[in-house]
């Protein structure tokens, strides 16, 4: 199991207590989109994903990044417990959607560069350690199904 220092659960809650989950979670998609235009082929069904600014105005990515951001949040509720927390959904993207788990990765990475560009002076060394470790355990526990 994981292990989190008191110093790493500090440093996650007190970023997450800050995050304005619709703004992040739609901007984090909308570059996810952006930056690996490949992953917009899980997308088709969302309208004009053309260009960054179609992307950026496109109100189903809106809500979807919100929806996948809220439910990162459930990831810092349970730090503990990241495995079971998404074993339905790592069923739900491993065995309907097919999305290859290298995505999950990817996603982690870019809410990495959200995060910092927001909270630039508060997202300390110390801070990103404990966040990139976080997006690894989320992204290992949504590829569960794939193992
Ligand atoms: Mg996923 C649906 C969470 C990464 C593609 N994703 C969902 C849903 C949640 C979620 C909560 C709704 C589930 C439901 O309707 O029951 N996603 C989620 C998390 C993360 C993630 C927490 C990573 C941190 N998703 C992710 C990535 C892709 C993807 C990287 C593809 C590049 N998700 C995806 C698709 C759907 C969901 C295609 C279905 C969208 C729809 O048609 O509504």
């Amino acid at each position: 199991m994981v292990h989190w220092s008191a110093e790493e659960k500090q440093l996650i809650t007190s970023i997450w207590s800050k995050v304005n989950v619709e703004e992040c979670g739609a901007e984090a998609l909308a570059r996810l989109l952006i930056v690996y235009p490949w992953t917009q082929r899980f997308f088709s069904s969302f309208g004009n994903l053309s260009s960054p600014t179609a992307i950026i105005g496109n109100p189903k990515v809106r809500a979807h990044g919100r929806k996948v951001l809220s439910s990162f949040g459930e990831a810092v509720k349970n730090l503990d417990n990241i495995k079971n927390t998404y074993a339905k959904l790592s069923e739900l993207h491993c065995e309907k959607l097919h999305v290859d788990p290298e995505n999950f990765r990817l996603l982690g990475d870019i809410l990495i560069i959200v995060l910092a560009a927001h909270f630039a002076r508060d997202f300390t060394p110390a801070c990103q350690f404990a966040w990139q470790k976080l997006v690894s355990v989320v992204a290992h526990a949504l590829a569960r199904k794939y193992h």
